[in-house]
């Protein structure tokens, strides 16, 4: 029983975290697609105990699916993603290709569930959804309690960020590099420039005339547009570090209404999808290696900022999975929410 439903790109570092995630929450379907490039179709592997053949994506493909996960990149998803919804598949969508598209819900469940209302399994018509990019859903799991509470005007994000948003290929690179370095032999740059081990390097996504690179604009455009918002002031610094798989982010808010540090902790205690580590005493709050594989994005050093009216600002620090709730499962809620 359930949808049938299509994975589209399932080799990749987040295809195969939709598995995971459609296993680890019981996601009911009635039968499943693996869609992959020329290069993969035919390889064989067993899921939930029954034998899969990756089949190459084609506009076929979607015969007859009623829900279809995309993460196979942007031109991807631009060439079938509307094939997909002419064959009346709903599209949830991993890439940045449709999100700043007026027509395309761009969804966190926890925050902004009511802007796919519209969308219904079951009536034959295909739509598309996206998901955010992963920096703005870690920064929006905690950020918007807070902002429902107090109303942010002005977010300053910086970021620290993991391998795993450049893919398996990046992540492969930075456990060779790794041990190339500790050996003494010269690293291998083949995904980024730079060296990536034992370093730290400004995003790589490319750099725009404003001087801001895409990585930042996505944070400032996807959060007006998720909190329906225009007015709110977002700026951003994204920086990636040498972590595996999860993103870090130092953020910065500053509020209409005064809201105090207690307030703001049990409020982030009680959101969906937050837990808050803070612990002031033993210095302990939240790391990347701590929410790796997690689906509960964490908080920390929930302080108010003393550079601001008093109870107008707060700093915080929060993680986040980048592959789960940064990609996978935040798509996987998102055809929950269509069940
Ligand atoms: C990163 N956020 O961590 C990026 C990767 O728009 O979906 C995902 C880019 C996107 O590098």
């Amino acid at each position: 029983n359930g949808p049938s439903i299509a994975v589209v790109g399932v080799t990749g570092a987040v295809g195969q975290e939709f598995l995971s995630v459609l296993s680890d929450r019981d996601f009911p379907y009635r039968s499943i697609k693996m869609l992959a490039s020329k290069r993969s179709a035919g390889r064989r592997f067993t899921f939930q105990d029954n034998e899969y053949v990756i089949e190459e994506l084609t506009p076929d493909s979607f015969d007859g699916v009623d829900i279809a996960l995309f993460s196979a990149g942007g031109s991807i998803s631009k060439e079938f993603g509307p094939i997909a919804v002419d064959r009346g598949t709903i599209v949830v969508d991993n890439s940045s290709a449709f999100r700043m598209d007026e027509n395309v819900p761009l969804v966190i469940p926890e925050v902004n569930p009511e802007a796919m209302e519209n969308i219904k399994l079951g009536t034959g018509k295909g739509s598309l959804i996206a998901n955010p990019n992963c920096s703005t859903i870690i920064c929006l799991m905690a950020a918007t309690p807070l902002h429902r509470q107090a109303k942010v005007i002005r977010m300053v994000v910086s970021t620290y960020q993991a391998a795993s948003g450049a893919g398996a290929a990046a992540m492969e690179e930075l456990e060779l590099q790794t041990r190339e370095v500790l050996e003494g032999r010269p690293p291998t740059c083949e995904i980024f420039k730079q060296q990536y081990a034992f370093n730290l390097f400004s995003h790589n996504a490319p750099v725009l005339s404003n001087g801001y690179n895409e990585e930042e604009m996505k944070l400032v455009k996807e959060t007006r547009k998720i909190w329906n918002d225009k007015d709110v002031k977002v700026t951003a610094t994204c920086i990636r570090v040498p972590v595996m798989r999860a993103h870090a982010e130092s953020v910065n808010l500053q509020f209409e209404k005064p809201l105090d540090e207690v307030t703001a902790r049990n409020i982030l205690k009680n959101a969906p999808g937050v837990v808050v580590i803070d612990d002031r005493a033993s210095n302990h709050f939240p790391t990347p290696l701590e929410v790796s594989s997690k689906d509960d994005v964490a908080v920390g050093r929930i302080r108010s900022d003393l550079s601001q009216d008093r109870n107008k600002g707060l700093d915080i620090f929060v993680c986040g999975d980048q592959i789960r709730k940064g990609a996978a499962l935040n798509a996987i809620q998102i055809a929950e929410l269509l069940l």
